[in-house]
């Protein structure tokens, strides 16, 4: 089949007629794949009721998936850890503003530049698929507000390399009113300068939110086939083909990459399980498990997943099937609800939504949101109002059981989208939740919730690789925490070594944690890089937490960029602090066993 493929790509360009024979030859032999399995989920549990302690945000899917992750083994980290050094004032500056108005490591994106290699994080079986040749074009949007000029750059060149320019018909940068003067100025001229042609700004006027920066984006573009996505993405090896076949063969099918997953702070891209969406009835978006049952199948790694709800950012969707379907909601402000809404309205109004496992989109996952709505309202509680009103019939009691105080709280006028949820002749919340959501668990008020159930039973825990005290080789003195080491956000001082005391003991593991009597985890805050670490609990994903142990004795802080030291060796105090690398003895530690 490989020279079939090669053959037909020389047909192409030579003679239309052979050109079509073939393309006729891909389209029936892709028919006869079967694009996804209709399994049905049993035994499988909502993973349960954690709407008040849930992030107000998307996450990418958190540890607990780890086991499931199909491609994850041997996959090695694409970046030095040491990418994010800090070697003069000026570097902090950039680290420290980048966390602050970006929430992600601005020093190493720019330090990376506008293009960078990338694992290919499909699953092998993913390689030996083709695709029709004759596809729908692309055009792709990307809604923008202060975003760091590198990562927004590193999006739009990582389509620009790695999708065949005859299927990307235009990107469409909306610039929704950011006030960073200089990523106003720094984008005219690189526009002007190196993106002539495919790349079109548009610039809107006032803050509009995400919502209507996208139907704004939306209604200047003319392919085929839109495709949204958050600007600090990048995209992946071979990844528009796989979302754009589903779409050619049937319109009323929308799809959605696998979001991987690139650390706010370290920039290291690495795979994401495969995951489908759902949500709580907070209505707050979340990752499930995939039933094994599907996975596990021959085609189970590569097939398309049926998801009940899209993350939000990224996806696919023929332009005449996102007009019909009613675009968005454009009642809804700034951020936050529109993607239940509209996957939602995709499967009660005759569409169907998919995952994509062989079409890998890598997106930086922040842990906090660097911006506010113009009038610092709760935009999400307002969204999710609007959203439950017009699309979750009784069922939106289930989110004012759990927010009360929302019940009589105003949500503008809905009247326009109650008529297109007739004018579609949409189905029901119950249909939904019968046939695409089954795992869903509804309470009433005489029935308490069961508890969740956990598909990925523990999380792995990393192996250890050192164990010991940790002593500075300046002051012969050892870390410690300065009050309990069971306590939250206490800081750490050193003090006398004692081998028998285990309050002294640190583990070393492979995800390069340090934890303090099996405990806490040594943990920089990510706003100031000047500022001493803390013991916090282990969230095991790595950049505040990820520590090196290594070149001559130095404890570097990846996040960070800067090492650990002691500040006075030969005071009582024994305050220690975070600074510039200098390979000084207050810097050196050894881990002892
Ligand atoms: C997730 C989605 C995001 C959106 C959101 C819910 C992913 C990976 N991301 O949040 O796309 O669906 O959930 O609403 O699924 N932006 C504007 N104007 C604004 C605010 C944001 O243009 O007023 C842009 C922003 O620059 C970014 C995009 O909208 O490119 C999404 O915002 P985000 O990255 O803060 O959202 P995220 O990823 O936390
Ligand atoms: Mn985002």
């Amino acid at each position: 089949s490989v020279t079939l493929r090669y053959f037909c790509y020389g047909c192409l360009f030579t003679s239309v007629t052979w050109s079509v024979l073939l393309f006729l030859y891909f389209n029936l032999s892709e028919e006869s794949r079967s694009f996804y399995r209709n399994v049905p989920i049993k035994g499988l549990q909502s993973q349960g009721f954690q709407h008040r302690f849930q992030p107000r945000f998307t996450r990418g899917p958190g540890p607990q998936y780890r086991d499931g992750g199909q491609n994850r083994k041997g996959q090695k980290p694409d970046l030095s850890p040491e990418m994010g050094m800090i070697f003069n004032e000026h570097d902090q500056e950039v680290r420290d503003m980048g966390y602050h108005k970006h929430a992600f490591n601005v020093l190493i994106s720019n330090r990376l530049g506008y293009h960078r290699d990338l694992p290919d994080t499909r699953n092998e079986k993913c390689k030996e698929r083709t695709y029709p040749l004759a596809l729908p074009t692309a055009s792709v949007v990307i809604c923008f507000f202060n975003e760091a000029f590198s990562a927004l750059l590193r999006t739009v060149h990582s389509v620009l390399d790695r999708t065949p320019a005859y299927l990307l018909h235009e990107i469409i940068l909306v610039d929704d009113n950011s006030d960073l003067t200089d990523l106003k100025e720094d984008l005219d001229t690189y526009l002007q300068n190196n993106l002539r042609g495919k790349v079109k700004l548009v610039r809107n006027e006032k803050r509009e939110g995400l919502i209507r920066g996208r139907m704004i984006g939306a209604s200047h573009a003319t392919g085929e086939v839109l495709v949204f996505l958050d600007s600090h993405c990048e995209v992946n090896e071979e990844w528009l083909q796989p979302l754009l076949t589903p779409i050619k063969k049937n319109r009323r099918t929308v799809v959605c990459p696998v979001i991987d997953i690139i650390s706010a702070d370290t920039l290291v891209y690495s795979p994401s399980p495969i995951v489908r969406g759902g949500f709580n009835w907070g209505l707050h978006f979340k990752w499930d498990p995939v039933p094994m049952s599907e996975l596990n199948s021959p085609d189970g790694a590569v097939a398309p997943i049926r998801s009940p709800t899209m993350a939000g950012g990224l996806f696919a969707m023929d332009r005449s099937y996102f007009n019909e379907l009613g675009q968005y909601d454009s009642g809804m402000d700034i951020w936050g609800g529109e993607n239940l809404e509209i996957s939602f309205r995709i499967w009660m109004c005759g569409g169907q939504l998919l995952i994509i496992p062989c079409s890998r989109v890598g997106h930086i996952f922040r842990k906090r949101r660097p911006y506010g709505s113009p009038g610092g309202q709760d935009t999400m509680a307002h969204n999710s109002l609007r959203l439950a009103h017009v699309w979750m019939d009784d069922y939106k009691e289930q989110y004012f059981a759990l927010r009360p105080e929302l019940r009589n709280r105003e949500f503008g006028d809905i009247g326009e989208r109650v008529a297109l949820r007739q004018r579609l002749q949409c189905r029901s919340f119950k249909w939904y939740l019968d046939n695409i959501y089954p795992e869903m668990q509804v309470s009433s008020p005489n029935n308490k919730p069961q508890q969740p159930v956990f598909v990925n039973k523990g999380l792995r825990r990393p192996r250890v690789l050192q164990r010991g005290r940790l002593r500075n080789l300046l002051a012969d003195k050892c870390l410690v925490a300065q009050g309990r080491p069971s306590q939250k956000g206490g800081a750490v001082v050193v003090r006398d070594c004692d081998s028998r005391d285990p309050e002294q003991e640190w583990t070393y593991d492979e995800e390069h944690e340090l934890i303090l009597a099996g405990l806490l985890c040594l943990d920089m805050s990510e706003i100031r890089s000047s500022d001493p670490p803390r013991l916090m609990k282990c969230h095991g994903s790595g950049g505040s937490q990820q520590w090196t142990l290594g070149k001559s004795n130095r404890l570097y802080q990846v996040s960070v960029g800067q090492c650990l030291a002691v500040v006075d060796p030969f005071s009582h105090k024994g305050y220690v602090a975070m600074a510039i690398c200098d390979g000084s003895p207050s810097q050196q530690w050894q881990l002892e066993g």
